[in-house]
């Protein structure tokens, strides 16, 4: 039999519909066990090469001797294309599945962190390296150019004396300092900073009862250089400084500024208020519930002090409602861009709209991390290794409430939407809020 590809049969097409179907497949999914796609070490070329190898002569002078061949390497595309999809999974050392054998790298380091960073608590070390993940990521800017920043690059850990000094970044160090000896440990060869700041970030909050597993993508690049100064949000800042600095760093909307801010709810100052560390900003440091978006809606009466002198206000801090510091466990602190953005107009309602609702405040915080750990990369070029992100610890089931002596007369409301109805903690004064947490009475 001969075939003339003058006449333009089905049998010409074949040969490069198989090409293609291989390529895109390839260029879509990693190839099996390795996460590499196909561009990234075969050429076309090679393909075609391929398929002349299999007696198939792509010059289209094509003869009878030639079908067998071509169907040859047609039923091996198909082979291959259908052993591949098994052979894509591997299984780690902990029994996680992984689609890429470089994902089980962090197995032992997630297992490493808990224990001997952040001790399996929603701590200090947790909070720390929850916002250098922040910091890192948002340290961007499309109107300044590559030049001004690379994002979730691992910068703060490559050039850990220059950005850690800008004033916005004031106690980053802290995460820094923590997560250093996991990089220069050797142990963790194949991991890149950016990476480690991201994963530890995810590591991190699930150990706060209530987060959500994160997704987690491996394979950025380390950063070639540090940021520049003046990216990162202060909390002095307006809301409209604010939601142009997530905007100019990576198209994150005001919806994306309310949920990453959701981290607020596991979160302290140290460096905000005059002389006074570890000052929480909701009654709940240690959970990641929604009582922060309840609480910045309650009037502020005070500043908090440290027990025996009144509270000064820091830059960028305000009235808080619980400014009570008894002892060692310090007054709730209101940071005045969380303040403007619970009521401005863009941000109000959906602020108000997270008040009790666990299960959409960690949907919308799940999401909006997933977009800031990628910034400054393509989600496409990263390998998905969500599937090590440790189980996060459940949440305590307890709904969002007023603090003891507070209620709906405390609220000043900005969205016109009903507020959920809530009941108030018992006791005739203001609540103390731990200082350590699980429970301890010295950390
Ligand atoms: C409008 C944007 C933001 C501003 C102005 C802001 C500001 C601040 C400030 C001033 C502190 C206190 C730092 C200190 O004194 O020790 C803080 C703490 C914290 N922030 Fe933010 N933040 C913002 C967004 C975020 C985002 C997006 C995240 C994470 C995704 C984040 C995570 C944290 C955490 C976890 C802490 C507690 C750190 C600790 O307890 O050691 N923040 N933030
Ligand atoms: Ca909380």
């Amino acid at each position: 039999m001969m075939l003339s590809c003058r006449n333009r049969t089905l049998a010409c097409f074949l040969p490069f519909a198989a090409v293609g179907f291989i390529s895109l497949s390839a260029a879509h999914s990693p190839l099996p066990g390795t996460g590499l796609h196909i561009r990234n070490y075969h050429s076309f070329h090679r393909l075609f090469r391929l398929i002349s190898l299999f007696g198939f002569d792509l010059t289209l002078q094509t003869r009878p001797r030639y079908i067998m061949a071509f169907l040859n390497f047609v039923i091996l595309a198909l082979a291959l294309t259908v052993t591949a999809v098994p052979s894509r999974n591997s299984v780690c050392s902990d029994g996680t599945v992984v689609s890429n054998e470089h994902c089980c790298d962090f197995v032992p380091l997630a297992q490493d962190l808990i224990e001997n960073l952040f001790e399996g608590e929603c701590g200090e070390k947790a909070h720390e390296v929850l916002r250098l993940s922040f910091h890192d990521a948002i340290a961007i800017s499309q109107s300044q150019g590559p030049k001004a920043g690379g994002g979730a690059d691992g910068s703060m850990l490559i050039f850990p004396d220059i950005e850690p000094n800008f004033t916005a970044n004031a106690g980053i160090i802290g995460g820094v300092d923590d997560l250093l000896p996991f990089m220069s440990s050797g142990k963790y060869p194949t991991i890149t900073a950016g990476d480690l700041v991201q994963f530890g970030a995810a590591v991190a909050v699930g150990l706060c009862p209530g987060a959500p597993q994160l997704e987690f993508l491996a394979g950025r690049p380390n950063a070639t250089a540090p940021a520049v100064d003046g990216l990162i949000p202060e909390p002095q800042d307006s809301v409209d400084k604010i939601l142009a600095r997530f905007q100019d760093a990576a198209n994150l909307n005001a919806e994306d500024v309310v949920s990453l801010l959701v981290s607020h709810t596991v979160a302290r100052a140290d460096h905000v208020a005059p002389n006074i560390q570890t000052a929480p900003f909701d009654s709940t440091p240690f959970t990641f519930d929604t009582q922060f978006f309840l609480e910045t809606l309650l009037v502020g009466v005070g500043f908090p002090g440290n027990g025996t002198s009144p509270g000064i206000a820091g830059v960028g801090e305000v009235e808080s409602p619980l400014p009570d510091t008894i002892g060692a466990d310090i007054g709730e602190l209101r940071l005045q861009s969380d303040f403007a953005l619970a009521h401005d107009e863009r941000t109000a309602c959906f602020w108000q709209s997270m008040i009790n609702q666990e299960a959409l405040m960690t949907a919308r915080f799940k999401a909006a991390m997933a977009k800031m750990a990628v910034i400054g990369h393509k989600a496409s070029n990263l390998i998905d290794c969500s599937p090590v992100v440790p189980k996060p610890i459940p949440g305590l089931g307890k709904p969002a409430s007023y603090p003891a002596t507070k209620s709906f007369a405390n609220i000043q409301q900005s969205c016109p939407s009903p507020f959920p109805h809530l009941t108030t903690d018992p006791g005739a004064a203001e609540t103390a809020i731990p200082h350590c947490p699980g429970g301890e009475t010295t950390c």
